[in-house]
């Protein structure tokens, strides 16, 4: 059995037929344990010879296993090592990096402009309830200019704010009515508006807020002016209308001269050559008042544009609904935009 086992071993090749070596002879039904199993069969004088004998026997064979099976461990992990070598002269594979929306990028541009002449940055909640995003606003419960922004509403008190102009009376009631306010807040609101190509059920919009004492309607246009330049360009032109909002009185909208410049020359983007971005006005005294200020003591101005025009306008995208349709071919022209 010895011979002929060691020989077997020798000759195996693989971990799987060595095993099958050792299950055949020293396994439950292998040949050797055949053998130890007959020792009951033996005379008394025969049993300790062959005992010794087989024990040896299965020593040597199975020492002999143990030696071979580290060197087919040792075989198997060198091939394993040589297939999966790695080619380090392969050319990589360039990962897809991702970038902010167009959308983020314009909010930011602008936030630093308005940092830069001493504006803080402000936040209020989306879902607004009906007193912020109107009755401090100078539009209660059946006033009829509540029909200029279709509202999204969740209970009878709360609702999806239709614009950031609540973040005005937030910001008031928190600096208690003698402190002079200059802020600006950008963040989503929400209007049952139709989608087209101008209009979005959910936009972007930005505050703009300034209450000191002796704030004035040129403020708010020289402010106005030095933002669009920045903006667009040296260039362009900005236009205020007369308009109309319950919060603000005087109030203003604001028209920005659309001309598209690229590298083949510039196009006017509207039959018109003008498109609004904004809103604006002299705080209502109303306002002031319910917010704690004094309007015989404080003036301000406040003003909410519409970064989604913006960015139309800037990059010339003709449809609003690119920037929420998520098509990755569209929102990559623009990760480099800034
Ligand atoms: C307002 O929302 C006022 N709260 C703005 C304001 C603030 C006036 C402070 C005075 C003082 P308006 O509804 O016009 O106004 O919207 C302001 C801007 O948001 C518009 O000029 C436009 O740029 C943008 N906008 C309005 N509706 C949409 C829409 N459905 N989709 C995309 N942009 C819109």
């Amino acid at each position: 059995i010895q011979e002929e086992t060691l020989n077997k071993i020798k000759n195996a090749y693989s971990l799987n037929e060595l095993q099958d070596i050792k299950v055949e002879v020293l396994g439950k039904k292998g040949s050797l344990t055949g053998v130890l199993r007959g020792m009951g069969k033996l005379s008394k004088e025969e049993r300790p010879v062959v005992g010794e004998i087989a024990n040896k026997v299965r020593e040597t064979i199975s020492a002999q296993i143990e030696t071979k099976s580290d060197v087919l461990e040792e075989k198997v992990l060198e091939e394993q090592l040589e297939k999966e070598t790695l080619d380090v002269t392969l050319p990589g594979r360039p990962v897809q990096a991702g970038g902010p929306h167009l959308l983020t990028s314009i909010i930011e541009d602008i936030e630093d402009l308005f940092i830069g002449m001493g504006f803080e940055i402000k936040e209020g909640p989306e879902v607004e309830t009906d007193y912020y995003n109107f009755e401090a606003l100078n539009l209660p419960k059946d006033h009829p200019a509540r029909d200029m922004q279709d509202t999204f509403y969740l209970t009878n008190e709360l609702l999806l704010r239709t614009h950031t102009s609540p973040v005005q009376a937030r910001t008031m009631n928190q600096y208690e009515g003698n402190q002079p306010v200059k802020m600006i807040c950008p963040g989503k609101v929400y209007r049952r508006d139709t989608d087209d190509a101008t209009h979005s059920h959910q936009f972007t919009q930005i505050e703009g807020l300034y209450v000191d004492k002796n704030v004035r309607m040129s403020d708010l246009k020289g402010i106005l002016d030095r933002f669009a330049k920045k903006m667009f360009g040296q260039d362009r032109e900005i236009r205020l209308r007369p308009s109309f909002f319950p919060f603000t009185e005087p109030s203003v909208e604001m028209d920005i001269s659309c001309k598209v410049c690229n590298g083949e020359g510039c196009s006017v983007c509207k039959q018109s050559g003008w498109i609004e971005i904004l809103g604006a006005g002299m705080v209502h005294p109303r306002v002031l008042e319910m917010a704690g200020y004094d309007p015989e003591v404080y003036s301000g101005f406040a003003f909410g544009m519409g970064p989604d025009r913006i960015a139309m306008l800037k990059y010339g995208i003709d449809d609003i609904r690119q920037f929420y349709t998520n098509d990755v071919r569209f929102l990559r022209q623009y990760h480099h935009a800034k």
